[in-house]
């Protein structure tokens, strides 16, 4: 697990060339709002149709300070860390959503939406998984991802499915982690396992140091690519962005290049350092994210300066009092001042093209993502030309394979011939429409064709 240190370490890494670069003229920010603007970052994203976040901390919800800025100020929320690996499955398949649930209950009740952060990351994992490896740590894995998804069904606007499974350096390849060691593979298999758990949900792919055209935001974007192509469900790239004094010229040409592969971008964990080119880097994130109609929101890490994990950087729009920082004003305005590009208007997924049976009763299909020693199963459950009540897929195994979870269907079984059932949410399929469920195993997947019956 990467302790705080070693996290401030790596951030100075990152940031001593922009430091021993930073620019002496600070650029003047306009202050005052016009006349129809929106008077807080949330209302004023959400007139550009964006959505404009905090995160924030489970311990921190009894400072009437810091709640009434969220309240006020904030449209969405990200859980700092109360839904990282570590938090929500302390020992295996034992699951723990208290502090998270304080978070989410918080936001929804209040209308806001929630970033889940995040399913899958090297760090911050429980003991128990950081001494596993191979299909163990795979299966155990998918098992976290399915299970929190599944919880939080309906309730998140965006999963981080996976965080920084890149390098940083020139490589543009993947970090070294246990969960890499399971075969590159990992990262899919945790996109389609949240797919099934939560259909409702954007999917990230979440990582730093991606601020610009280089070599680790070009690996990323050359896997976002290769998941398109290949129909791996991915919706959307969070870009953290913590920042240094400097502004990189080019990163809203790399926002726009990840939006032209077909998905959404959001700024997802935004601080900046301290000194006169603040207020303008805050600005100017802003504004990129503004000028490109598929960056749908911005969440910065935390509230006030005192909040955040970069300590003596003052890197937040609130000072340590509860201030507005000139920061806050020049985020502000430039929220109120762009909004040429509002992002499309949300268009559902296309219509399956599997043509729906001629007849009465339902039919099944399999797609299998599987590695050695284990696998996911997705399986399609198309009505006919009438509308069903209630079905059943039976599904063969070969032997030596056994079930280990299901979700959004009812198992007979772990192993030979299995039947699966509907829940009570998806048994009710209109006449050409699907439903998916899926299920997940050690050993081989299913090879031989599913059948469906309805009832
Ligand atoms: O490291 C900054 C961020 C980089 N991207 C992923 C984010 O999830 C990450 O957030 C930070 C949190 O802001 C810190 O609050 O992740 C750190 C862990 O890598 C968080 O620090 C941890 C400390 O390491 C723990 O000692 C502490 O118990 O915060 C925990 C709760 O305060």
């Amino acid at each position: 697990m990467k302790d705080r240190s070693t996290t401030r370490a790596r951030l100075r890494l990152a940031l001593a060339p922009l430091l021993a670069t930073c620019a002496a003229a600070a650029t003047m920010v306009a202050m005052a709002p016009s006349a129809s603007a929106g008077t807080t970052l949330g209302a004023s994203a959400a007139e550009k149709g964006r959505y404009f976040g905090a995160a924030i901390a489970a311990g921190r919800m009894s400072d009437s300070q810091y709640m009434n800025i969220l309240n006020a100020e904030f449209n969405s929320v990200t859980a700092e860390n109360e839904m990282k690996w570590a938090s929500t499955e302390p020992q295996q398949n034992v699951f723990s959503y208290g502090s998270a649930d304080r978070i989410v209950n918080h936001a929804l009740s209040r209308g806001m939406s929630v970033r889940g952060h995040t399913l899958l990351w090297h760090a911050q994992q429980p003991g128990w998984a950081q001494g596993m490896s191979g299909s163990a740590l795979r299966n155990a894995a998918i098992n976290h991802v399915t299970k929190v998804a599944t919880y939080y069904r309906g309730k998140i606007h965006s999963w981080d499915v996976v965080n920084e499974a890149f390098a940083d350096g020139g490589s543009g390849g993947r970090r070294d982690s246990n969960l890499q060691r399971t075969g590159n593979d990992w990262i899919e298999a945790a996109f389609r396992a949240a797919r099934a758990a939560d259909p409702g949900a954007k999917l990230c792919y979440n990582d730093y140091n991606t601020d610009g055209i280089n070599a680790k935001s070009t690996g990323i974007y050359n896997m976002v690519r290769d998941f398109k192509s290949r129909g791996v469900p991915i919706d959307c790239v969070g870009f953290q962005s913590h920042l240094g004094t400097t502004f990189p010229g080019d990163y809203q040409a790399n926002l726009q290049r990840f939006a032209d592969l077909g998905v959404d971008v959001q700024i997802t964990e935004l601080d900046v350092m301290k000194g006169s080119n603040q207020a303008n880097v805050f600005a100017s994130v802003t504004r990129a994210c503004l000028a490109v109609s598929r960056c749908t929101g911005i969440t910065v890490w935390g509230i006030r300066d005192s909040d955040s994990w970069r300590g003596s950087d003052d890197a937040l729009l609130w000072d340590r009092s509860g201030n507005k920082k000139q920061a806050y004003h020049s985020t502000l305005e430039a929220l109120n001042a762009g909004g040429g590009t509002p992002p499309p208007t949300t268009t559902p997924p296309p219509p399956t093209t599997t043509p729906p049976p001629s007849g009465g009763g339902c039919t099944a299909s399999v797609t299998l993502n599987s590695w050695s020693g284990g696998f996911v199963a997705n399986v399609k459950v198309t009505a006919g030309s009438a509308a069903i009540n209630g079905w059943t897929v039976r599904v063969a195994l070969p032997g030596g394979t056994a079930v280990t979870g299901t979700w959004s269907a009812q198992a007979s079984g772990a192993s030979g011939t299995v039947n699966f059932r509907n829940v009570d949410y998806n048994g009710q399929v209109g006449a050409g429409a699907s439903t998916e469920f899926g299920f997940q195993g050690t050993g081989v997947g299913p090879s031989a064709a599913p059948t469906c019956t309805v009832g």
